[in-house]
């Protein structure tokens, strides 16, 4: 293998950071502190070495255990030649290894990209290249994945891939417990560098990254954690893959951590083991995306669990019903917090003590005052106070461009900086946002959010395809579920056939169709784009 001459500052290329003027103005406001995201768990070391930082179903990790076992492996990361600056795609489940690892890698100044246990090889692969990663950070296998075989996939693929580090059984390659050593001095890091890179939802193709810094990053949990009242006694439990933005900063384990709370790790988030693990670890505070609040809700006529110790449910990633929002508090006994967040930044929080009509009705305000919030028409116009429009925002933890996708953000963001979210809201008399639809083309499925073009384009690849396209139609359970409508040369292929053809292309389970319909035509827009809004009418 040829060696390639070191560029330090390789990982900035393509990187789209705040202007220096508004950096200056978040630094001089405190938002940004200038340490870098690894010292919010350095310092609650510091505080309360013996506290549990973590609880998983075996037993409790100290604050200095998974401190001393971060620094161990930072140092081993470095020590095999992966570094600072450099990416490491990172694919673990809800397992203590998430934050030794997340850590170790935030702490060595390499840049995880923090992809979801859900995430099959058409994602990995993509993101993987993109990013230019060195290494990929997986689990053995989870359920009856096997996370080996797609990392060979993987490797065989992205040429810049170097290491493969196995959690468990590494077959192969390299086990991730035989990683961590005692070492030196770590490298300084830059906090206005990118600390990490977070997956998109997709709004249009395959996913985006996006660059999230350490003085951004850390103001984000640590502002979030302010808000929820968190303090050193609160457990959080992360029932969400910890990956996600929500989970881990919002305020989630990042926010904990930065108040010397308890972090409790679940795998499964089915009511049975959710209220096990409540009960067990007395978790006082969670988040959770609306089809799993409405199954807790439910669950708690047939389950016999103790949930006193909850005094706050999150619920956030999609619309929450209203029926469904008045419905938490009778149930769990836990007061309802409306989250509408996005990891492009700017997330919303109903307060604790907002008056109960507020909670039920809409999804939040902004977290920061000095997060901008603009609502616009077609025309990019603002829209009457009250009014529907697109949400566009700015502030200091939403990002200013994805990372390395210069021709995504001339249209995702404004020339001035907004970011484009997609979203049409309406804000209240007091500030707080009700959420209202999408303009962006996604499918939200239960909270994940489906790309419809990069659906299709899978779909188009089918020989017996002529048309696709993807839209979401109302369900009951996921709030919306996934139906293709095709238009096909002969025989109309089954709904099993479809989902074999996708999955043998690597897409991920939860962008599967949940419907297939055949239609003769599809119906377009003035411009000749396909008509989504129609199409929903028609199929719903
Ligand atoms: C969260 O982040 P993402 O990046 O997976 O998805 C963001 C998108 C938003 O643009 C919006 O379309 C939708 O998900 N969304 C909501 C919502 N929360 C997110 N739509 C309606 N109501 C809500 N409460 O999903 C996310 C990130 C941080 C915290 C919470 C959620």
């Amino acid at each position: 293998m040829t060696s390639t001459p070191i560029a330090p500052n390789a990982h900035r290329v393509g990187y789209v950071p705040f202007p220096e003027a508004d950096a200056a103005a978040h630094r001089a406001a405190g938002y940004w502190r200038g340490h870098p995201l690894d010292k919010l768990l350095r310092t609650a070391a510091r505080l309360h070495p013996h506290r549990p930082a973590l609880l998983d179903e075996v037993r409790a990790h100290s604050y200095a255990e998974i401190d001393g076992a971060a620094d161990r492996m930072a140092h081993g990361l470095l020590a095999l030649g992966i570094a600072p600056g450099d990416r490491v795609v990172v694919q673990l489940p809800n397992v203590p290894e998430f934050l030794t690892v997340l850590f170790g890698l935030l702490r060595a100044g390499i840049i995880p990209v923090l992809t979801l246990p859900a995430h099959r090889r058409a994602e990995i692969e993509h993101l993987a290249e993109l990013s230019g990663a060195v290494a990929y950070i997986a689990a053995d296998r989870v359920g009856d994945f096997d996370y080996r075989a797609l990392a060979a996939e993987v490797r065989a693929a992205v040429p810049t891939l170097r290491h493969i580090l196995v959690l468990g059984d590494p077959g192969p390659f390299t086990a991730l417990n035989s990683v961590p050593r005692e070492g030196g001095s770590l490298p300084e890091v830059d906090a206005s560098d990118i600390a990490l890179l977070l997956v998109s939802g997709g709004t249009t193709g395959l996913p985006k990254l996006i660059a999230r810094t350490h003085d951004d990053y850390a103001y984000n949990a640590t502002a979030s954690a302010e808000i929820c009242e968190l303090t050193a006694d609160d457990v959080y439990l992360a029932s969400l893959p910890a990956a996600h933005n929500f989970p881990l900063a919002c305020p989630g384990i990042l926010g904990t951590v930065a108040v010397g709370g308890t972090v409790a790790l679940l795998a499964d988030p089915s009511p049975e083991s959710a209220f096990a693990a409540i009960e067990r670890h007395g978790v006082t505070v969670t988040g959770v995306v609306p089809p799993l609040a409405q199954l807790w809700c439910a669950a708690t006529e047939w389950e016999q669990a103790e949930l006193s110790s909850l005094r706050l449910l999150q619920v956030g990633g999609a619309r929450l019903a209203e029926v469904n929002a008045r419905a938490v508090t009778p149930a769990l006994g836990a007061t309802l917090q409306q989250v509408f967040g996005m990891a492009e930044g700017l997330i919303n929080y109903t307060r604790l003590d907002d008056d109960p009509e507020t909670i039920a009705i809409s999804q939040g305000r902004p977290l920061s005052p000095a997060d901008e919030v603009r609502v616009v028409d077609g025309d990019g116009n603002d829209v009457p106070p009250g009014a529907e429009g697109e949400l566009l925002t700015k502030g200091p933890y939403t990002i200013r461009g994805y990372y390395r996708a210069p021709e995504h953000n001339a249209r995702a963001f404004t020339a001035d900086g907004y970011y484009r979210s997609g979203d049409l809201v309406r804000v209240l008399p007091g500030g707080h946002l009700v959420v209202s639809g999408r303009i962006k083309d996604v499918i939200n499925r239960g909270g994940e959010n489906v790309s419809c073009d990069e659906l299709e384009e899978h779909l188009l690849a089918h020989p017996a395809v002529r048309h696709a396209a993807a839209v979401g139609l109302p369900d009951a359970a996921l709030g919306e579920k996934v139906c293709a409508v095709l238009v096909v040369e002969e025989a109309m292929p089954t709904l099993a056939e479809v989902k074999g053809f996708l999955t043998a292309r690597g897409l991920a389970t939860y962008k599967l169709p949940d419907v297939l319909r055949r239609a003769e035509t599809l119906p377009v827009t003035a411009v000749g784009k396909i008509d989504k809004r129609a199409l929903r009418e028609i199929h719903a």
